[in-house]
C-alpha cells in the first residue's frame, strides 16, 4: 500500500474546488489519511519546492504557492502515486488529457490548482514537510474489498 502528498493550491481553494478535487479521489476508491487547510510559510514553500531552486519560475512558484491557504492531504492506496498524477494531469493545462482536473479547470502552467508527489521518494519526503505522523490517519477502508 502506497502513500502520496496532494496540496489543492491557493486558486484551488480560491474558486472552490476543494470538494470537487476531493470528490475525484474518493470515487476512483482511493483512502484520505489526513488533510488540512493551512497557510504555507516562505520557509515551508523552499523545502517543498527545493527541487525547482534556481529555475526561472521559482520566484513565481514559492509566491504562488504562499498567497493563500493551500489543503494539504495525504491519500493512501495501491499505485496512488501514479493514479494521482495520472487524475490531475500534465503540468501544462494544454497538454493535459480532458478528463482530468487540470484539463478540466485549469488554463495557466502557473495556475494549476493542484501538487501530486511524483515519487516514492518525493511522496515520503514531502508528507514529512506537511505532517506530524500522528495526524496520519490508520483506520479500516471498508470499501477495500470491492475496488
Ligand atoms: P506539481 O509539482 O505542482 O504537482 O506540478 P508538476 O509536478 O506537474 O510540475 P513541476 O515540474 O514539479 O513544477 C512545479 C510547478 O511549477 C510551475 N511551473 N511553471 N515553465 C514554467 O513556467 C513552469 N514549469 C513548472 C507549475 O505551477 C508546476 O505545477
Ligand atoms: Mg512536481
Amino acid at each position: 500500500m502506497e502513500r502520496t502528498f496532494l496540496m489543492v493550491k491557493p486558486d484551488g481553494v480560491q474558486r472552490g474546488l476543494i470538494g470537487e478535487i476531493v470528490g475525484r479521489f474518493e470515487r476512483k476508491g482511493l483512502q484520505l489519511v489526513a488533510s488540512k487547510l493551512m497557510q504555507i510559510s516562505r520557509e515551508t514553500a523552499e523545502l517543498h519546492y527545493a527541487e525547482h531552486h534556481g529555475k526561472p519560475f521559482y520566484e513565481r512558484l514559492i509566491t504562488f504557492i504562499t498567497s493563500g491557504p493551500v489543503f494539504a492531504m495525504v491519500w493512501q492506496g495501491d499505485n496512488v502515486i501514479a493514479l494521482t498524477r495520472a487524475l490531475i494531469g500534465k503540468t501544462d493545462a494544454l497538454e493535459a488529457l480532458p478528463g482530468t482536473i487540470r484539463s478540466d479547470y485549469a488554463i495557466h502552467t502557473n495556475f494549476n490548482l493542484i501538487h501530486g508527489s511524483d515519487s516514492a521518494a518525493n511522496a515520503e519526503r514531502e508528507i514529512g514537510i506537511f505532517f506530524e505522523s500522528d495526524q496520519i490517519i490508520t483506520y479500516e477502508h471498508t470499501i477495500q474489498r470491492w475496488i
